[in-house]
């Protein structure tokens, strides 16, 4: 690698504590603005770079890749998800992808549980109400919801994320039940006290409340399909902060809307930052704009970890977050 301080193009307004730091280790080019670039200004950014930091809302499609300019060796993603990069076309321009796992885990973790908490007790339709004017005092039978404790809570995904709600939810007195491709060593579901279900079939047929942990790939595009979604029995809940393009949205809005399912508390969403005008007009669903590894806590952390793999490639190690093509399949 060259010694020379090398080009770094930052996509979005990153904390200040973070941009201070990359202006001293590298050039950098800031976005000031806030604003996230057009295609074209995306093009144009990883034609000069050496480095580009993205984030979730930059299309890194194949199209997009294909036009980055000979310099670009590194996209050092500012999050974990990487579903925003095409890897294939990336390894095939021999450009090396990082992103910044562990630490939003439990800042992410901490959202699911909010969630999971506030939709079977009506925490926004109550506030709702309050704000607007319309409580009328405690009645015995008023806006009553669905008790946690002793509840099956199912997650999809007990990597760090799923683990770190699953800890939570033993807390809360749910049961913590589990489908992953790969069964997780039994160390890690003794802590845990939790119950692998081979057949996600099976165990969506079996649970209360379905929180979703696994990351958007191919294999997992709306791995919550109609049939899937229809395999939850209609008091169940389903709490999403991974990605959106997981669950049929039309389709759970139908359900959600039909009474065939209870209700739902979304973080992410298919087309954000749109999001569905049926789940707006619902009321049994907690609707949160992308908000789950939203602390400063997190933000400054990913932006160390993103700094942290700049400087570890340019100095001629590999990435400690070196994401491999096989993540993204
Ligand atoms: C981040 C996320 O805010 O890290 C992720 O994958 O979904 C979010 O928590 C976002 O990705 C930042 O780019």
């Amino acid at each position: 690698m060259p010694s020379k301080r090398p080009l770094v193009v930052v996509t979005r307004k990153l904390p200040d504590s973070v941009e201070t730091r990359m202006m001293e280790l590298f050039d950098v080019r800031l976005n000031l603005t806030g604003q996230a670039l057009s295609q074209a200004e995306l093009i144009a950014a990883m034609q000069e770079a050496d480095v580009l930091v993205p984030t979730v809302t930059d299309r890194l499609d194949a199209e997009t890749l294909e036009q980055a300019g000979p310099k670009l060796r590194l996209i050092a993603n500012f999050g974990t998800g990487i579903d925003h990069i095409d890897l294939l076309k990336a390894q095939e321009k021999s450009i090396l992808i990082s992103n910044t796992p562990d630490v939003l885990t439990e800042d992410t973790a901490d959202m699911a549980m909010a969630l999971i908490l506030s939709v079977p007790r009506r925490l926004a339709e109550g506030e709702r109400l309050m704000r607007a004017g319309a409580w009328e005092g405690w009645s015995p039978t008023f806006m009553l919801g669905n008790r946690i404790s002793g509840k099956r809570l199912g997650i999809i995904g007990l990597g760090r994320i799923g683990s770190a709600v699953a800890r939570r939810a033993k807390g809360f007195g749910l049961s913590v039940h589990y489908h992953n491709r790969k069964r997780v060593h039994p160390e890690i579901e003794a802590e845990l006290e939790a119950t692998w279900w081979e057949s996600l079939d099976q165990m969506l047929a079996h649970i209360d409340i379905l929180s979703i942990h696994c990351p958007h790939t191919p294999s997992t595009y709306h791995l919550l399909s109609a049939r899937r979604l229809k395999l939850l029995r209609p008091h169940a809940y389903l709490v999403n902060v991974s990605r959106g393009e997981i669950v049929d949205e039309d389709q759970l809005a139908h359900m959600l809307l039909h009474g065939e399912l209870a209700g739902a508390g979304l973080d992410v969403f298919e087309q954000e930052p749109a999001v569905n005008p049926k789940l707006l007009a619902l009321d049994n669903v907690v609707l949160l704009p992308h908000l789950a590894s939203a602390t400063i806590e997190s933000r400054i952390e990913m932006g160390e970890k993103v700094i942290v793999n700049i400087k570890a490639f340019w100095d001629g190690f590999p990435p400690p977050d070196r994401v491999l093509t096989s993540q993204g399949m």
